[in-house]
């Protein structure tokens, strides 16, 4: 017998789907069949990708509710979910801030835009979206209709309402009542749903990545290139540094190892675009790849995907820095901390999915009295962007939910350090 065979694992199989995609995509575009894009691209790869984010999103809310009941039915202390609460908030709040703040100040010197000719740019497409009343973000977290909520995914009403009848369930004292015991039961179940779906990953993945390259032609970024190169320096900046180096300096965990845990949750992200399709993958790769126990995992990562978006809030600072300069328009120092302040309220009350991070921008610019019609220039470029974004967004909230679960003491080091720990070996 030869020796043990080197299983291919799930995460080396979602690799070869993206790559493959990207090469496929590429082709599709270079060659332009009619054919090829109408039957395979548009047809059969528009389906499969569609109905893998589908089954993404079917998890979400039956996994959130679960694993939350079932995490808060596990809290010794009440108290805990309050600190729990408390420091997540800040920590999303702080590294989203940090993150636009970082991202203007590259922009400024960089000076993306500088002597743009906006002239024969359609702009007719674009409107404004209504900038969020900062009372109504936080009155609205309580839901008239729990039903309503979760049958429409309001992901903040969602968790509000189950952490109510969590803490009920904790004051009524009797944890080996069959609802805990059936919760503990359904978010088991849950997981192995989601293993089910994360055995589809490659083949979803390729014909997501396939789709975007096919229909992205590299014409449609040389005239946008320095806004390209500077968000992707300014996303890759927080990623690789920012993140890394908080998640270093407040729990001493190795970044490196946190890098390879997250990968397939960063890859589901940037196929997905989306990180509410994300959570199954951001859950399941901090509890049982990382160690992260499910009483701070249930609460705040379906919390992060909702509140914390540092990628976006990238996005929306060079963005403004981009069409100020188009414009030639000199926002000043209050122009720009404004401009932090719309996005980091604009990221609280908007749900991780495709495109919303243009959609915030747009409440961004209004606010700084920037013109709208300039986010035409970057229409064409923000599909990939947004992948990228999205992928920093899922990296966030996994960063924090290891801090604060490493601050009260919930990660298990052995998990956490244990290479193959939570790995779907096919
Ligand atoms: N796609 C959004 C998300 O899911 C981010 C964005 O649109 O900027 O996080």
């Amino acid at each position: 017998m030869g020796g043990p065979s080197r299983k291919m694992t799930l995460t080396t199989k979602i690799l070869i789907g993206m790559v493959a995609g990207l090469i496929v995509g590429v082709l599709a575009n270079t060659i332009n069949s009619g054919f090829v894009n109408d039957y395979v691209i548009n047809g059969l790869f528009h389906m499969i990708g569609t109905a893998f984010v589908n089954a993404l999103k079917m998890l979400v809310v039956p996994l959130v509710v679960f694993s939350l009941l079932t995490g808060v039915f596990g809290i010794s202390d009440v108290r805990l979910l309050g600190r729990v609460g408390g420091k997540a908030f800040g920590l999303y709040i702080a590294t989203t801030a940090i993150a636009i703040a970082v991202a203007i100040t590259i922009a400024l010197v960089v000076g993306p835009g500088v002597g743009f000719n906006m002239e024969g740019v359609d702009t007719s497409g674009v409107t404004a979206a209504e900038a969020p009343s900062v009372w109504m973000v936080f009155a609205n977290i309580v839901p008239t209709n729990p039903v309503a909520a979760l049958a429409s995914g309001e992901m903040l009403q969602i968790i509000f309402y189950v952490i109510v009848i969590g803490i009920a369930g904790l004051m009524l004292g009797d944890a080996s009542a069959p609802f805990v015991k059936a919760c503990e039961y359904m978010n088991d179940l849950m997981m192995k749903v989601v293993e089910i779906v994360m055995a589809f990953a490659p083949i979803g993945v390729f014909c997501l990545i396939a789709r975007v390259f096919a229909q992205q032609g590299i014409d449609l970024f040389i005239p946008v290139l320095a806004y390209v190169a500077t968000l992707t320096g300014a996303l890759f900046l927080h990623l690789f540094v920012t993140l890394m180096l908080m998640l270093k300096m407040l729990t001493g965990l190795n970044p490196f190892t946190f890098m390879q845990k997250i990968r397939p949750a960063q890859i589901f992200a940037f196929s997905t675009a989306s990180s509410n399709a994300t959570i199954p993958v951001t859950y399941r790769s901090v509890t049982e790849r990382m160690g992260v126990d499910n009483s701070i995992a249930s609460f705040s990562v379906p919390f992060g995907a909702t509140i914390n978006m540092d990628g976006t809030a990238i996005m929306q600072g060079v963005a403004t820095v981009f069409l100020a300069n188009v414009y030639g328009i000199d926002l000043g120092l209050g122009g720009y901390l404004t401009v932090i302040a719309m996005a980091v309220l604009a990221s609280i009350g908007t749900a991780g999915v495709p495109g919303v991070g243009l959609v915030m921008l747009t409440m961004v610019l209004t606010q700084v009295g920037l013109p709208i019609e300039g986010i035409a220039l970057i229409l064409g470029v923000d599909r990939l962007m947004d992948m990228i974004r999205t992928a920093v967004n899922i990296t966030g909230d996994a960063v924090v939910t290891t801090i604060v679960a490493k601050s009260e003491g919930k990660i298990d080091l052995s998990i956490y350090n244990d290479p193959e720990a939570g790995m779907l070996d096919e």
